[in-house]
């Protein structure tokens, strides 16, 4: 009756192992960013992200807007006052973007790994 129980008390710390080896991997874990769009303005105008980032949008102007890649590889819907909109990065992806419907509001991602 003592060797199972040992047995298992060994299998619970090699469990317990396991999830600390993989808390250096959470900690680089994906990151939600956002971006408030204000004024005719993407703030922050630059943002640094890594793949596996989400980016919310999220529209605090009386205007509608959107967020749309300079080459239009990707875009998010139109977001009326009040509404939100997120994107995944992804490793190559366009870091321009701007709002389709004001072309002069530009804004960039850096993307690192
Ligand atoms: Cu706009």
């Amino acid at each position: 009756m003592t060797k199972p129980t040992t047995r298992r008390a060994l299998m619970a710390g090699a469990a317990a192992t396991g999830v600390l080896a993989a808390l250096p991997i959470s900690a680089t874990a994906a990151t939600r960013h956002e971006i408030e769009i204000r004024d005719f303005k993407f703030i922050p105008a630059t943002l640094t992200v890594k793949p596996g980032d989400t980016i919310r949008w999220r529209n605090r102007d009386r205007a509608p807007h959107d967020a749309t890649a300079k080459d239009k590889s990707w875009k998010i819907k139109t977001l009326r006052p009040g509404k939100r909109a997120d994107i995944t990065v992804t490793a190559g992806m366009t870091t321009e973007y701007y709002c389709s419907f004001h072309p002069a509001m530009k804004a960039s991602l850096t993307i690192v790994s």
